[in-house]
């Protein structure tokens, strides 16, 4: 049996990165052991042993050896073991108010990716207004439960950590599709929580320049791990690190690169 509670996690997963958030608003982050799965290989059998139907990640590990998943899940569970310092807001009506924003983020973040893997230009338009009409829903969400304030309450919580990873890797929207949300009042609010929730010193897991390089093969239409038309690795590997890769080329909708040029062979 574990020591400590484990989360099986795929470096640089969004759902992943919620979890770290958490740990670190907590300072608990020394009270979990983390084990680092690579996407771009197949699980290992005794992983999958423990995992059962579904593969997907981040798990978490009792120290009894129970399984649970689903990112949403593992952050309460989280919360509620280390009630130390609590994220999740204190009262019933927070919390509701908390869950409906949490409640928006399945039809936020499938549209930033829907928008990232298309590859035909004419459906470039239509992905783009439902991503800033995904935008516009939260802005107005917080324009009335959070007006004249950086987060949905007094500090990064519960919420932030939901959406903070998905805010960064929509970074790839700006490098590869050259957009970001109109710099309009309506966007005003939403923009202000982005802004605040990207500098917070627990969301610093990834990088801008890390989250470009490696999401390359989401751009040009792969995801999770899968691989593109003549090449033999994912922009998703482990090694080379990215550090030592160089930046990719912008456009998505043009020629395609090659491992050498992605500068992973
Ligand atoms: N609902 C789960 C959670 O924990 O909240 C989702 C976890 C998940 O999709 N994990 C992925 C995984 O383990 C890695 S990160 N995949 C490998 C496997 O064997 O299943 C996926 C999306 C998406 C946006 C991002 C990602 C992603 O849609 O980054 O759809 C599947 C996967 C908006």
């Amino acid at each position: 049996m574990p020591e400590k509670p484990i989360v099986y996690h795929i470096p640089v997963c969004p759902f992943c990165q919620r979890v770290e958030i958490l740990l670190e608003l907590k300072g608990k982050r020394a009270s979990v052991d983390f084990g680092v799965v690579d996407i771009t290989v197949p699980r290992p059998a005794w992983l999958m042993e423990k995992l059962r139907d579904s593969t997907s990640l981040p798990a978490l590990e009792t120290e009894d050896g129970r399984i649970l998943k689903e990112s949403l899940v593992i952050l309460r569970y989280i919360d509620e073991i280390f009630p130390e310092t609590p994220i999740a807001r204190p009262t019933p009506y927070e919390r509701a108010v908390e869950n409906m924003l949490i409640a928006m983020e399945g039809g936020f973040t499938s549209a930033g990716y829907r928008l990232i893997l298309n590859q035909d230009p004419e459906k470039r338009d239509a992905l783009v207004e439902e991503l800033f009409a995904q935008f516009r829903k939260l802005d107005a969400f917080l324009s009335f439960h959070a007006p004249g304030r950086d987060f949905l309450f007094d500090r990064f919580g519960l919420a932030e950590a939901v959406y903070t990873p998905f805010f960064m890797r929509f970074w790839f929207l700006e490098y590869y599709e050259g957009l970001d949300i109109p710099d309009t009042p309506e966007y005003a609010r939403v923009r202000r929580w982005r802004e605040a929730c990207i500098a917070h010193p627990a969301a610093q897991q990834v990088t801008y320049e890390e989250i470009v390089k490696l999401y390359y093969d989401y751009a040009h239409g792969a995801g999770n791990g899968g691989l593109l038309p003549g090449r033999t690795r994912s922009s998703f590997v482990l090694t080379p690190d990215h550090r030592s890769r160089p930046m990719p080329p912008r456009g998505k909708y043009g020629p395609k690169a090659t491992d050498a040029e992605l500068g992973l062979v």
